[in-house]
């Protein structure tokens, strides 16, 4: 069992550690999820990027994880001007096949049984890499996310990244492969529109990319840049999520300003947001809650813009009104990925960034994080672009973390002094 806390590592050291984890995972019974248990002590963790024909034959659960594999590999070579036709049939073959969303979710995971855990993904902004990292990562768990994960998005896919084409066809890709089990929900970067007058798709975001982009790639097929609003247009904005240790909010910025947030309260029977006054009160509310920003102050700090602040007494008032234990947000590019408020209440995760990673829009974000709830409602934060094994299951026994070199197939590398081991992780409620 290894427990490190420091942020560089020398040769020596990583080299030794490698060694402790390929002893420790020679250990685990299910070493059908660990690829790495038949590899001598000093190779790195490697994860197969297709499936072989012997892989194929094990159990379904282990297919679906070849399937990401197989997609992630697929998506990771570039798609061509002359592929975007077939793209584009494919994209539109895909908004059509999904039932328009609700504005809300209600998830009461109280009386849950199994193991079901979320994987609650931050920004990630057209960034291939660290979606790719993620998949990858979670494959090394002796845990199958594939299988039994729900993988909750908080929005923000669009803009600020150069890969758009090929990143779309990995989202778009592995919600077909899991269904229900993957929940894409609004950003405010997904505030867009067709102009039926120009006959080009407009964000209410600056500055933004993919709209150019598409109205420049794809401006010919209406159809397509219609479908593509109405779909990430119409995704929810919040959910509303029930645990054994009490009920937690998911949503993209924050909670609604001041002026219209005792007009409006969040129903715990149907995860609705019921309203004193008209429908332009909800409006607003959902609005605001895709563009706000905590802060640690006490008093309270507004915006005029869009985008706005709350501070620590917005907070309590919100939370008490509504009964809330914790909200989980994304929303603000921060340096090690997560960063928590108000006794840690309130977390926001970003999923998008690496200093080394070329696509990231968002390199000042070191640390890339994506969080875990287990289905007790306990949560930790596991960074994107290093390679886990866990020895034990469960995280109240100590996992080992094992920041590995780069993930080559990344398409990007890192520089040994970058590689680091790290396991902060918060608990929360215990
Ligand atoms: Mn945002």
């Amino acid at each position: 069992m290894i427990l490190i806390k420091k942020n560089r590592l020398s040769r020596t050291e990583i080299s030794s550690i490698k060694k402790t984890v390929a002893e420790l995972s020679k250990s685990i019974k299910d070493t059908q999820t660990v690829p790495s248990v038949e590899k001598g002590p000093d190779e790195p963790v490697d994860v197969p990027e297709v499936a072989t024909a012997a892989e194929e034959t094990t159990s379904s659960n282990h297919l679906l994880k070849q399937k990401v594999f197989t997609l992630v590999a697929k998506y990771r070579k570039d798609i061509n001007e002359e592929d975007l036709p077939k793209v584009q049939s494919e994209l539109k073959a895909f908004f059509d096949s999904q039932p328009r969303q609700p504005y809300y979710l209600l998830m009461d995971r109280r009386y849950e049984k199994e193991d079901k855990r979320l994987v609650i993904i931050g920004d990630t902004h057209c960034d291939y890499n660290s979606l790719a990292a993620l998949f990858d990562k979670l494959s090394l768990s002796a845990y199958d996310y594939f299988d039994k994960a729900t993988f909750i998005f908080l929005g923000d896919y669009l803009d600020r990244g150069n890969i758009l084409f090929e990143y779309l066809m990995l989202l778009v890709g592995f919600k077909k492969l899991l269904g229900d089990r993957c929940i894409f929900m609004k950003g405010n970067h997904e505030l867009i529109e067709y102009n039926e007058a120009s006959g080009k798709l407009e964000s209410m975001v600056r500055p933004a990319d993919t709209c150019p982009t598409l109205n420049s790639y794809c401006g010919t097929d209406k159809e397509f840049l219609k479908k593509f609003a109405d779909y990430f247009t119409n995704l929810p904005y919040y959910i509303l999520l029930k645990t054994a240790k009490g009920t937690d909010l998911l949503v993209h910025g924050g909670i609604p300003r001041d002026a219209i947030m005792d007009k409006c309260t969040i129903s715990h029977d149907t995860g609705e947001m019921l309203v004193a006054g008209d429908d332009r009160i909800r409006e607003m509310a959902l609005d605001n809650m895709i563009w706000a920003d905590p802060r640690p102050d006490r008093f309270k700090l507004q915006g005029g813009g869009s985008r706005f602040e709350f501070g620590y007494e917005q907070f309590e008032q919100f939370v008490i009104a509504n009964k809330i234990d914790h909200i989980f947000r994304s929303h603000e590019p921060v340096k090690n990925g997560v960063e928590a408020f108000y006794n840690n209440r309130l977390f926001t995760v970003f999923s998008t960034g690496g200093t080394k990673n070329p696509i990231a829009g968002y390199q000042e974000v070191e640390n890339p994080v994506v969080a875990i709830m287990g289905i007790d409602g306990e949560v930790r934060f596991e960074s994107l672009f290093f390679k886990k094994v866990t020895i034990n299951k469960g995280y109240t026994v100590l996992n080992t973390v094992l920041y590995m070199e780069e993930d080559a197939s990344a398409g990007f590398s890192l520089e040994l002094d970058d590689l680091h081991l790290n396991n902060e992780f918060y608990v929360i409620n215990q």
